[in-house]
């Protein structure tokens, strides 16, 4: 607790961890291209620069306030030492903003108007590195890239996997991958997460747009799009509304307009996935209660969630041990996929138009588990395409529908129920609850708060909640970031935790933090996203995934004989 005087004015402070934190408490927007509240201090760009009251410079992101410190943010001194870095930053730069897809959006951009650079003295140093697209998910155009080494750090603290680092000296200096390899050649899990602090457009998504107009336009072709759970949270933003503003009616419209023929709400295919991890995790505690009987006591490792492609990948590459620990459930987007092939193909057996499944994602990393080999069958695959967030909100601007003045519209059948169980799946914590719902079969209220209570909910990177089902003691863990995974990993190979179930999700707060949303992204932001989803469970007629009546005409129609589809290593057609 303090006060510091900030251009003459005095400006108490609390908690604020650095200088930064307290202007910009006091109304004073301080431009920087390296400071995000959620990673390390890097202090590399120089942008945040204040003078003291002795005319010295210091960077505020990275000095803690002090109580009856002085200083001043917009000096001539400051001015003019900000409009240089930018100059440099811009002699540096491929500057072919009218056609960069991150104009308008572009960080570097946005402050050179705002500090008002109107010419750049120095000749452009013009680089011309390739540009890696080979990859399904993310695009890294290094010449658009400004040194500020955010994705550097967010690939290391919240994921853990470090695959983007800096790499030789002066003017040479460069982030990219160890020698130079392509994203998709080394241990990318394409979660994004890179992506969502870059602030040019030196990381963007790969764009399916063209794929999907294509495919649209084609009359030979059915097209049907199932929108996953965090999306309606988060399009809003695109079109001026807040965070966590719920859209589902909207985006279905939209949809129509666009020329979707069918359109369904990937959470029927997390209904599945409740009902078939909920009964995959009891048969394996049932089992290992068995062995224990006969003096044949089993590893203690829990079942780990498979529905996050990013974590999967993840656990493939570093814990290939691991992975008869990992469900066999399909995600519920490829489930869905399958399924919505399977039923087409019988709806319309008399037609020959081609099915072409689209899946509206918050995620980059699904476009990675849709073109997995697993995923296809006889080069068809069960998800032919993934549309991210953004590049649905793009798609929706493209066509001049107005996105907030469209009336809301429904989901279509056969599949057009969906429950809360399904919806929850976007944000972290969700799938574990949803599994808890299945396994108490009492349909009160109070089982239901009981269960939203028992430690599954809220942003914590790491929770635990210990439930009471059938007189056994089930231990869950729930982990978002992959670092965070890691750690937990580690904690129960030494025996310091044990667990049944552990529920992973690659990005901050679960899908809603995707890197397929709208950006900014921050911890307000998600909060507002995740109570989003709250909403449209609480507003939910059906709260589990067995109440769904698609989902009972599923198993008592198409999957009657056929539940193996839903299996990852069972898949086969
Ligand atoms: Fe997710 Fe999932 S919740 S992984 O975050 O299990 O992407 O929203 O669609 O598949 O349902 C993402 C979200 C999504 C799957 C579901
Ligand atoms: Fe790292 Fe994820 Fe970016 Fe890949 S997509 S480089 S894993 S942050």
């Amino acid at each position: 607790m303090g006060n510091m005087i900030i251009d003459g004015q005095i400006v108490e402070f609390g908690e604020e961890k650095n200088i930064l934190a307290v202007i910009r408490k006091a109304g004073i927007e301080l431009p920087t291209f390296c400071y995000h509240s959620e990673l390390s201090v890097y202090g590399a760009c120089r942008m945040c620069m204040v003078e003291d009251k002795w005319g010295g410079t210091l960077t505020s992101c990275s000095t803690p306030p002090k109580d009856g410190m002085e200083v001043r943010t917009n000096t001539e001194k400051l001015k003019k030492h900000r409009k240089m870095i930018l100059e440099l930053l811009l002699a540096n730069h491929d500057r072919d903003c009218t056609t960069c897809e991150k104009s308008g959006r572009c960080r570097l951009q946005e402050i050179a108007l705002k500090v008002g650079v109107k010419q750049i003295r120095f000749g452009q140093e013009k680089k011309e590195i390739p540009v890696d697209d080979l990859g399904p998910s993310i695009v890294r155009n290094p010449n658009k890239c400004i040194l500020c080494g955010d994705c550097v750090r967010a690939c290391q603290e919240i994921q853990g996997v470090g695959v983007l680092d800096f790499a030789y000296r002066g003017s040479n200096l460069q982030v990219t991958t160890a020698f130079n390899k392509a994203l998709h050649q080394v241990d990318c899990v394409n979660c994004g997460q890179c992506r969502v602090v870059c602030p040019t457009g030196a990381l963007m998504i790969k764009k399916d747009i063209d794929r999907a107009y294509e495919a649209l336009q084609d009359r030979n072709k059915r097209v049907i799009a199932q929108i996953a759970p965090a999306v309606r949270v988060a399009i809003g933003e695109e079109f001026g509304m807040e965070p966590g503003a719920i859209t589902t009616g909207k985006i279905v419209a939209a949809l129509r307009k666009l020329g979707f023929d069918q359109i369904f709400d990937t959470a029927v295919g997390a209904d599945l996935t409740v009902i078939e991890e909920a009964e995959e995790l009891m048969e394996r505690i049932q089992n290992r209660e068995q062995q224990a009987k006969k003096g044949k006591p089993q590893a203690q490792f829990p079942l780990f969630s498979s529905c996050c492609p990013a974590w999967f990948k993840y656990a493939e590459q570093k814990h290939p041990d691991l992975m008869g620990h990992v469900s066999s459930c399909r995600s519920p987007q490829q489930m869905f996929g399958v399924v919505i092939k399977e039923e087409f193909k019988k709806l319309y057996k008399n037609d020959d138009k081609e099915n072409v499944v689209i899946a509206i994602m918050p995620c980059t990393a699904k476009k990675f588990e849709a073109a997995r080999p697993e995923n296809s069958n006889n080069g068809i695959r069960d998800v032919d395409m993934v549309i991210t967030t953004q590049e649905l909100a793009i798609m929706i601007q493209q066509s001049g529908i107005v996105f907030g003045e469209l009336e809301d519209e429904a989901l279509d059948m056969p599949f057009g129920f969906t429950s809360g169980a399904g919806v929850i799946f976007g944000v972290s914590g969700g799938v574990s609850e949803a599994v808890l719902r299945y396994y108490f079969k009492e349909k009160n209220a109070a089982t239901l708060q009981n269960i939203s209570y028992s430690g599954v909910r809220g942003m914590e990177g790491v929770k635990e909640a210990s439930v009471e089902i059938d007189g056994r003691n089930v231990r869950i863990g729930v982990v978002h970031g992959l670092k965070n995974a890691e750690s937990l990993i580690k904690k129960i190979e030494k025996g310091e935790e044990r667990f049944d179930f552990v529920e992973v999700m690659a990005c901050p707060g679960g899908c809603i933090g995707g890197a397929g949303q709208p950006i900014p992204q921050n911890s307000d932001v998600r909060k507002k996203r995740a109570k989003g989803i709250y909403k449209v469970d609480k507003a939910s007629p059906i709260k589990r995934s067995e109440d769904n009546p698609a989902i009972e005409a599923l198993y008592s129609g198409i999957l009657i004989s056929n539940r193996e589809i839903l299996h990852r290593h069972k898949h086969k057609k």
